[in-house]
């Protein structure tokens, strides 16, 4: 199975610790497309030779060709919000991970939206317990 895994970049790395670790996770089941968005040194690798269109084609080709599409959308992110509009478009089963917080709120344009799943967790072993029901579900 492709797994397309989004996570704020540019939005900010904020949360990084946790995408490394629910992207280890999603591994058992199938191939992680965007293993970058893990990185925690991503930011400081210059990527030179790619302008933004290049990674924005690239990670809608990715995305267009994944079979799920799970995303980790507690800081919020520019990018991943548009590819989440995308997955939609492209039909693709969704799930949106949040982290409980007393101070944020999920955008309602997700938390409202019925195409996608959302699930709001407290710890990281929460989150791969709703990430593993989202994909045996699937
Ligand atoms: O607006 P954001 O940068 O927070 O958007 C993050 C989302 O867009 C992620 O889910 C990625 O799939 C995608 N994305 C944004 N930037 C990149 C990138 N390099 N490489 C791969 N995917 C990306 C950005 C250049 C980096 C050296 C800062």
């Amino acid at each position: 199975m492709d797994i397309y895994f989004a996570g704020s970049i540019r939005g900010g790395r904020d949360d990084v610790g946790s995408y490394s670790i629910l992207i280890e996770h999603l591994k058992q089941f199938g191939t992680v497309l965007t293993e970058h968005v893990g990185d925690e040194q991503l930011l400081k690798k210059v990527e030179d030779d790619k302008t933004d269109q290049h990674i924005h084609d690239r990670d809608m080709t990715w995305l267009l060709s994944s079979e799920v599409f799970i995303a980790e959308v507690t800081t919020p992110s520019l990018g991943v919000g548009y590819e989440i509009g995308r997955a939609i478009d492209a039909n693709k089963r969704i799930l949106c991970l949040f982290k409980k917080q007393e101070d944020k709120r999920l955008s309602a344009m997700i938390n409202g939206c019925k195409e996608i799943t959302v699930k709001e967790y407290d710890t990281i072993e929460v989150a791969k317990l709703i990430i593993d029901e989202f994909l045996n579900s699937v």
